[in-house]
């Protein structure tokens, strides 16, 4: 895979993994339909997860696209059209539990989107810890158009991430926002070349790994359990996980590195 380093794993039919140490990259990998999410790839995705959540090794995700145009085009259209009611709820739960996998997920998932991440695959985006743009990326929800609504989770995680008006407009007019745009509004952290795409968030994973482990997993799920519940409720979670730190190795450690002016040797203990 161009621009990545490790063992490559190509036991799925539709996505790449590339480990790589605790980073482990996914990249979705059906080109011919701009990476688009037939039920086949959600239920790699999910199997490709349970995988990499069983080493505790394995501490940060990215996911990109394979190909040169897309991070993922969205839900397969030809699989969604023949969809009725029920059957369609179904479909939108079943990604709805795998994109909630990658939020509640003690590993720091990182969205590399390299080209077109439209519908299912914006919401996707959106359900990655952050997201990283290459100038090439094209973000947009364009359901309404196709007469549904985002149904893995884009109605709900959009407002949260932009604020309401900015987020029903985007869904209400199904329009395409540049990578530029994107940064403007904060939906993306940052916007890069794409050639720097992949450097930009490998050495962005670097950095978290280079950090205490289980610091960086009580800070997600602080982070995550906070913003969906009160500010009291939040604060409380923040002080409990503070607590549960304070009785790990690993401060010792990074305090005593620091007292001492070396370069601390975190175990995840
Ligand atoms: N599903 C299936 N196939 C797709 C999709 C898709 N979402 N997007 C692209 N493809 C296929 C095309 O059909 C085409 O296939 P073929 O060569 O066999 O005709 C191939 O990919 C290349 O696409 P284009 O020729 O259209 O490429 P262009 O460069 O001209 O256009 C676009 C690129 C702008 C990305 C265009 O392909 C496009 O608009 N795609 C559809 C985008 C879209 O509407 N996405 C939203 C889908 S709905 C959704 O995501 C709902 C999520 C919630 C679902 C919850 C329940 C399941």
């Amino acid at each position: 895979m161009k621009g990545m380093s490790g063992a490559v794993a190509q036991k799925y039919s539709n996505l790449i993994l590339c480990f790589d140490g605790s980073l482990t990259v996914i990249v979705i990998n059906r080109p011919k339909a701009l990476n688009a999410l037939n039920a086949d790839t959600i239920q790699q995705m999910s199997d490709a997860l349970d995988e990499i959540e069983a080493d505790p090794n394995n501490r940060v995700l990215i996911i990109t696209g394979g190909g040169e145009k897309a991070f993922v085009a969205g839900a397969d259209i030809r699989e969604l059209k023949d969809c009725n009611g029920a059957a369609g709820q179904k479909a939108s739960e079943l990604g709805q539990r795998l994109f909630r996998r990658f939020e509640t997920s003690r590993l720091i998932v990182i969205a590399a989107v390299n080209g077109f991440a439209l519908g299912g695959g914006m919401e996707l985006s959106l359900a990655c810890d952050f997201r990283i743009a290459s100038e090439m990326a094209v973000f947009g929800l364009p359901e309404v158009g196709l007469g549904i609504i985002p149904g893995y989770g884009g109605t709900q995680r959009l407002p949260r991430l932009v604020g309401r008006g900015m987020a029903l407009e985007l869904i209400a007019t199904g329009r395409k926002l540049d990578a530029q745009t994107a940064w403007q509004i904060g939906l993306v952290n940052r916007v890069v070349p794409a050639a720097e795409l992949l450097p930009t968030t490998h050495a962005l994973a670097k950095e978290i790994l280079a950090q205490a482990p289980l610091a960086v997993v009580a800070a997600k799920r602080a982070l995550t359990r906070g913003t969906e519940t009160t500010l009291d409720n939040g604060l409380r979670y923040e002080a409990e996980e503070f607590g549960g730190l304070c009785a790990s190795t690993d401060m010792g450690e990074g305090m005593t590195a620091f007292l001492e002016k070396r370069a601390p040797q975190f175990k995840g203990q």
